[in-house]
């Protein structure tokens, strides 16, 4: 199937690795023009690069999720360059690590700043534009975390707690813009946001936490980034246009037991 995203113009937080470089990949191959936005400028400008190399068309822009006037300026950016945003992608995020009695003030505060207050600041820059231009789709990305407990991980957890809260508040708010918000909650893919937390669990043995991990899904491995972008991707598109206010497992079975 091709051309699930023609016309729309896409915005893809964390879009410079992992899950938000796949799915900028696949959203430019379904025809979005799709700007990757991410804190590394270099990164956002490789997946960017890529895209454009196989004839799709992408933009990078840099930008911290969690301060305003760099969402604003960045979108501000993206608006003018591609057009108003039709689709958001708010993927960029942080992990955190250990029970609250060993949680730093400044991780607890990192995890909400970028994971929920970055949901909610770029949404709020968006969805002016995405009004004006009749609709859209916001997809959240939110984590297992926020359905089970994960041992050790509680600024996470709560954080993305937060992100499916919101999701469902943003979606009854925005149905009458013709915007639809939707959250997936993906298990462990394994990407440089997960390197620690896994590598940590196998007491610095990468392979023995890798080991650990998978024994938790019942389809018997990780999450591939292609697997989360592949939902966000319908998501995104038409196909998905009853939905909103939903939360999506892509969690190889994890929370179903
Ligand atoms: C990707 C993600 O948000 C992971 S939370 C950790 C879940 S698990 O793999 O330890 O079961």
């Amino acid at each position: 199937m091709t051309g699930r995203m023609a016309g729309k113009v896409a915005l893809i937080t964390g879009g410079g690795s992992g899950i938000g470089r796949a799915a900028a990949q696949q959203f430019a191959r379904e025809g979005a023009k799709v700007a990757v936005l991410d804190l590394r400028a270099q990164a956002a400008t490789e997946t960017a690069d890529i895209i454009n190399s196989a004839g799709g068309t992408a933009i990078a822009v840099t930008a911290n999720v969690a301060v305003a006037s760099e969402v604003e300026a960045a979108v501000a950016e993206v608006v003018s360059r591609l057009g108003a945003v039709t689709a958001l992608y708010n993927n960029a995020g942080v992990d955190s690590a250990g029970n609250v009695e060993v949680t730093e003030e400044r991780d607890w505060d990192r995890c909400f700043d970028v994971n929920a207050k970055g949901t909610y600041l770029m949404s709020k820059a968006v969805i002016p534009h995405m009004r004006a231009a009749g609709g859209g789709s916001i997809v959240n990305q939110g984590s297992v975390a926020a359905m089970v407990a994960v041992p050790n991980f509680a600024a996470y957890c709560a954080a993305k707690g937060a992100v499916v809260a919101l999701t469902r508040s943003m979606a009854i708010d925005c149905a009458p813009m013709g915007i639809r918000v939707n959250a997936i909650c993906p298990g462990t893919v394994f990407t440089p946001l997960m390197e620690p937390m896994l590598r940590a669990r196998g007491d610095g043995d990468l392979e023995a936490g890798l080991a650990k991990t998978v024994a938790k899904y019942p389809i018997g491995r990780l999450g591939a980034p292609e697997d989360i972008a592949a939902v966000a991707l319908f998501l995104s598109s038409e196909e998905a246009c009853f939905l909103t206010g939903s939360t999506v497992a892509a969690d190889g079975g994890m929370t179903a037991q």
